[in-house]
């Protein structure tokens, strides 16, 4: 059955890899499903036929046959269900790697994005940057106690697993405030997850939607 996601027709990244399209991307290359993306512009995400697939209006959705699912957390447990590669099969192990799902969405990335909409949306407001250091702080808060429980540890619990490919996704959004790099086994985790081959054919895949230019070596 075809897989059909959304993406911005158009990201705001210019391919950057920071649209959410490529957290699914990056699990469905994991687990080897190919998939088809269907572009949605800014205006056509608020209209009533993406509002339909999704209630919020974003990206990314996923469609298989007749079910159609939206907020990433969901779609990538979902892949992760389905297919070999994501999951362990120890069921105690498996629940770990879904806890780590979770805090990566909420708790580790909420105060990413509190600290971009900052910077996006408040920048210019004559409180904007008394407020940036508060809202800095409350970025590191979970960082410090993320690399610590990390450690020198490759992966979260062991073998990487969907819990990895949704941390790293929500931590590489973070590089261009600098605060990454203030934590070098985070970083360096971070960079283990871009470096895996099926991270480099959904970035890549995302970069030559964005450009209009195929991937090199197709
Ligand atoms: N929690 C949602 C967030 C989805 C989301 O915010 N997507 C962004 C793109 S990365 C979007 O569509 N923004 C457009 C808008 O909010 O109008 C998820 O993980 O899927």
């Amino acid at each position: 059955m075809t897989i059909t996601i959304t993406a911005f027709e158009r990201s705001p990244d210019g391919g950057k890899g920071l649209a959410r399209d490529t957290r699914v991307r990056w699990a469905l290359e994991e687990v080897g499903q190919p998939y088809e993306v269907r572009p949605v512009s800014f205006r056509a995400l608020k209209e009533p036929a993406h509002l339909a697939l999704h209630p919020f209006g974003r990206i990314p959705t996923y469609e298989e046959g007749d079910l159609v699912l939206f907020e990433t957390g969901a779609i990538v447990f979902h892949i992760a269900e389905r297919h070999a590669g994501l999951l362990p099969d120890d069921a105690n192990a498996r629940a770990r790697a879904i806890t780590w799902m979770f805090a990566a969405l909420n708790t580790v990335e909420p105060p990413i994005l509190e600290l971009a909409n900052a910077k996006l949306l408040e920048g210019d407001k004559p409180w904007s940057k008394a407020r940036r250091p508060l809202v800095e702080d409350r970025v590191r808060t979970p960082l410090d106690q993320l690399s610590r429980r990390l450690g020198d540890a490759d992966w979260l619990d062991g073998a990487f697993s969907a819990a990895d490919l949704m941390m790293a996704s929500v931590l590489l959004r973070l590089r261009a405030s600098g605060i990454l790099d203030e934590y070098p086994n985070l970083a360096a985790y971070v960079a283990r997850g871009e470096a895996r081959p099926a991270y480099k054919r959904a970035f890549a895949a995302q970069l030559a939607f964005n450009t209009g230019k195929p991937p090199a070596g197709r």
